[in-house]
């Protein structure tokens, strides 16, 4: 079991995110959306303005200083983010716009070409439409088969189901780390040696996970990984892929066009090395760097620290929240393998009612089916109201929003 204490005091955190320093509703902000998008410390928003007021090109072309610099900054943030991940190679990370567009390129340039007619793709009953239509577009385009690993009452991936799941030619299991919903971390290294004793390949959905916990590449034996690098507080519209090596030698791109080639004549061309094959066109440097920036800050602030420091308050607000009355709250109430996300729902108000009402208090909550319609289906809820957490939260946040459900219960005659 990890430990539960909080090794690091993140009083002072909240000091480093200017929007969280602002007012809402005339209330102090309670930002509980982080699952959503994380808010930017200062050394993000501070890189992003260094690069485009002293050092702005195009990169991978010039021969002058300010290319050569901008190449420099951001091939060094995708070592940072190597390391980060603890990737064998750099060249082992593609930079992408979002985790859903990774989980795009490894549906058209792997399984394309490398599942068949009676092949089947694996996912599961808990991931969010990026991990999920991707392959139900991949199954219909192939002809193969997609079958789903389930989960149970509590939340929890049901280990005793993989057997059945495997019992078929699975070529791919599609999976999340991280529930974005249920806040469940699933038990991913023993799925991933299960999927590979069957002689299938994993692609990691780390979207929810990355961000808030210790991860390494090289121990899970992922074959992909996909990470949004706007939940990991850096810029928007930067993500990253990771492929095993092997794998991405001999993927064909997923786009084409400059950058991506070696030697282009009339009517053929040849692939440039890894990774800026799979890189066409001018790529969101400024992005990049922001997000070399958060892996930087997170990577200081000491990840074992950080998922010490949610746990805690996972713990507190579930143990707070069940203080309310006809409080329905999803997911594993066991903090060991719950991720700072708490889903609820309270009594029949409906959760855009809640999320209206908390945020005249200032506080910001997701309310809705968090793009993970079949889970929805699965709990038996069109929709959920959904806390989640970061460094920047403490306890008083916490009771913020239980203040607020009470509110909001009043207002309803609850
Ligand atoms: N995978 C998971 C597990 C996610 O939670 C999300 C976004 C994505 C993939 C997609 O990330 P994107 O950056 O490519 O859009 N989740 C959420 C959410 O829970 N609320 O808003 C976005």
């Amino acid at each position: 079991m990890e430990s539960i204490a909080i090794t690091k005091d993140f009083g002072k955190v909240r000091d480093d995110f200017p929007v969280l320093q602002r007012t809402v509703n005339g209330k102090r902000l309670v930002y509980l959306d982080t699952a959503a998008t994380s808010q930017k410390p200062n050394i993000v928003i501070d890189s992003i303005n260094e690069y485009y007021r002293n050092h702005y090109a195009n990169v991978h072309r010039g021969l002058y200083a300010l290319s050569v610099e901008a190449t420099e900054a951001y091939e060094e943030s995708r070592t940072k983010i190597a390391n980060f991940i603890n990737a064998k190679n750099a060249d082992e990370l593609v930079f992408v716009r979002n985790a859903t567009e990774g989980i795009n390129l490894v549906a058209y340039s792997w399984a394309r070409s490398n599942i068949e007619k009676n092949d089947t793709i694996l996912a599961t009953e808990m991931e969010h439409h990026s991990n999920l239509v991707p392959w139900q577009q991949t199954a219909k385009f192939l002809g193969s088969d997609l079958d789903f690993i389930k989960i149970d009452e509590d939340g929890q991936l049901i280990l005793d189901d993989l057997e059945r799941a495997f019992s078929k030619k699975v070529k791919l299991l599609a999976i999340t780390h991280v529930s974005n919903v249920l806040g469940t971390i699933n038990p991913l290294k023993k799925i991933i040696k299960y999927a590979h004793d069957h002689g299938a390949r994993v692609l990691v959905d780390a979207a929810q996970s990355a961000p808030h916990m210790p991860l390494d590449v090289q121990d899970l034996d992922c074959d992909f990984l996909v990470i949004s690098g706007h939940k990991m507080m850096g810029p928007d519209g930067i993500g990253v892929l990771y492929g095993k090596r092997e794998l991405l030698l001999k993927m064909d791109p997923f786009l084409f066009g400059g950058d991506m080639i070696k030697e282009v004549h009339l009517r053929d061309a040849r692939w440039n090395d890894l990774p800026w094959k799979f890189e066409a066109g001018t790529p969101n440097v400024s992005g990049a760097i922001g997000l070399g920036v958060a892996s930087d800050y997170l990577r200081d602030l000491d990840m074992k620290a950080v998922r010490a420091h949610e746990r805690s308050l996972v713990e507190y607000s579930i143990n707070e929240l069940l203080g309310i009355d006809d409080i329905t709250i999803f997911g594993p109430k066991d903090s060991d393998i719950r991720c700072g996300v708490v889903s609820f729902n309270l009594d029949d108000i409906h959760p855009h009612d809640v999320a209206s009402v908390l945020d005249t208090e200032g506080i910001a909550v997701r309310a809705g089916h968090h793009c993970a319609q079949p889970l929805m289906e699965r709990l038996g809820v069109s929709a959920t109201t959904r806390a989640s957490f970061h460094v920047y939260n403490s306890r008083e946040d916490i009771d913020s929003l239980v203040e607020g459900l009470q509110k909001t219960k009043k207002m309803f005659k609850k």
